[in-house]
């Protein structure tokens, strides 16, 4: 069993940092499961992005004190990450200072390990002084890393011995193309380099992939594995489904895993516990029992059913494309037994499975873990909306012989459409399409009268 040696979480997402009291939780939660780094970076903390330059106030710098006291009492490895790129001047002297100088600041305020962001940034060199003291991006990002290697890393004085990863500009891809190659042949041997495999979201991550990425930079990947983060133009969706498409053989081809959170903190917990498992052993990892052992620890045990149940209806990300099995299959029964067995009781059938249903909604809402119930709270919501639809939609139907499909006509399927406009209206994904389709087939949306 070979574990992968950096297992943690990148507070890496665009949105609403953490609050403290979600932080120290998750630090606490990533000991629980093994997990051993915890970066912190995220997008909207002025301080690591859009105003880097800027120290931390008294106040903020004090956080981060307080979170380094807190990562080390749990044995949480504490990484902190500066985003300099957007406004960074390559050959300007004084920024490669700035740069240094907000490192050196968290690595005093007890920040172990350091990471330097140069994603979601221009890709070519903005400023004129740069255009002609570089002969691209790649060069002006390798004085800009190179001055932090040996200036902080390669520091007698400072504690410890620090690790440092480098996020590059075109953070996924093939990992052979041009500048990734360049990047990485340029940085020291030590040096660590994230990957976010063949997409920004990827389906899948596989050995082959990881294996041409450390021929082409000289270093395996530092996954940064979007998973189960849903900012930018996931925020309508819910991550809570299981990890899949994760490479058993990464074990060896990469040198560990960063998974990107959500916004939604204690929801992240069941997508990172996942992670954990499959980074403590990626060869033993089996998705769907790690999840439903996820759920369980998340919800607990006296919810875990219910929410199961639930979980099934978001169950869908970049990384599992199944929507809603459980419903799916109730579905296609009511749609064969509809035509081909008896009507009624297809009809009868599907609207008691409607009535558990509705029954998991109201659960949700007094789920033990407050904390869950609150995040999940607006998916419930549509969850519960595309439940009252599907069974306002069986119940109009005006069963005659078998033989026909379901349809609604007149005021029914007057009725109906406006639910599917409502739904739609609320963008949340829940039961992936699943619903949509089925009402949009009983009230005959695209079919020619
Ligand atoms: F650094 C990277 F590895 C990375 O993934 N960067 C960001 C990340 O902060 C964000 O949470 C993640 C998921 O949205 O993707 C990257 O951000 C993007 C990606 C886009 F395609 C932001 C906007 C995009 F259009």
């Amino acid at each position: 069993m070979t574990a992968l040696a950096i297992r943690g979480v990148v507070e890496g997402f665009y949105g609403r940092p953490w609050t403290v009291e979600q932080r120290h939780d998750m630090i606490a939660f990533l000991a629980e499961i093994g997990m051993n780094a915890y970066l912190y970076s995220p997008k909207d903390d002025p301080y690591t992005r859009r105003r880097w330059r800027d120290p931390y106030p008294p106040e903020e710098a004090e956080r981060l004190r307080e979170l380094s006291r807190v990562s080390r009492e749990a044995g949480v490895e504490l990484w902190y990450g500066v985003s300099p790129g957007l406004s960074m001047r390559y050959a300007e002297p004084i920024d490669l200072e700035a740069v240094r100088a907000k490192l050196t600041a968290a690595r005093a305020l007890g920040a172990e390990h350091l990471a330097l962001f140069l994603d979601d940034i221009p890709g070519r060199l903005q400023h004129p002084a740069d255009r002609e003291a570089f002969s691209g991006l790649v060069e002006a990002q390798l004085h800009l890393v190179g001055e932090v290697e040996q200036g902080i890393m390669a520091d007698p004085d400072g504690p410890g011995r620090p690790r440092f990863a480098v996020c590059p500009t075109d953070y996924w891809g093939h990992g052979d193309d041009p500048y990734i190659s360049a990047l990485g042949s340029g940085l020291a041997t030590g040096t660590e380099l994230f990957w976010t495999g063949r997409a920004i979201c990827s389906p899948e991550i596989t050995a082959p992939e990881a294996e041409l990425f450390a021929r082409s930079t000289g270093r395996r990947p530092l996954l940064w594995d979007n998973f189960p983060v849903n900012d930018v133009a996931m925020t309508h969706e819910l991550h809570i489904g299981p990890y899949l498409g994760r490479d058993p053989r990464l074990a060896d081809t990469a040198s560990g895993i960063f998974a990107n959170p959500m916004p939604l903190a204690e929801a992240s917990k069941i997508g990172i516990a996942s992670v954990a498992d499959f980074c403590a052993d990626p060869r033993g990892f089996d998705p769907e029992a790690s999840w439903e052992r996820a759920l369980r620890r998340v919800a607990g045990a006296r919810d875990a059913d219910g929410f199961r149940e639930f979980a099934d209806a978001v169950r869908g990300s970049a990384v599992c494309a199944d929507d809603a099995p459980r419903l799916g299959a109730h579905l296609e029964r009511f749609a064969f037994d509809y035509q081909f067995a008896s009507p009624a009781a297809a009809v009868a059938e599907l609207r008691g499975e409607l009535r558990r249903l509705a029954g998991v909604a109201d659960d949700m809402a007094r789920l033990q873990n407050r904390a869950l119930a609150a995040e999940i709270a607006p998916w419930v919501a549509q969850y519960a909306r595309g439940i009252a639809a599907v069974d306002a939609a069986v119940d109009a139907l005006e069963p005659g012989p078998r033989g026909e499909p379901p349809q609604l006509f007149g005021t029914a399927r007057a009725a109906i459409a406006e639910r599917l406009a409502e739904l739609r209206e609320a963008r949340l994904r829940v039961f992936g399409d699943l619903v949509d389709m089925f009402l949009s087939d009983l009230i005959g949306e695209f079919s020619t009268p």
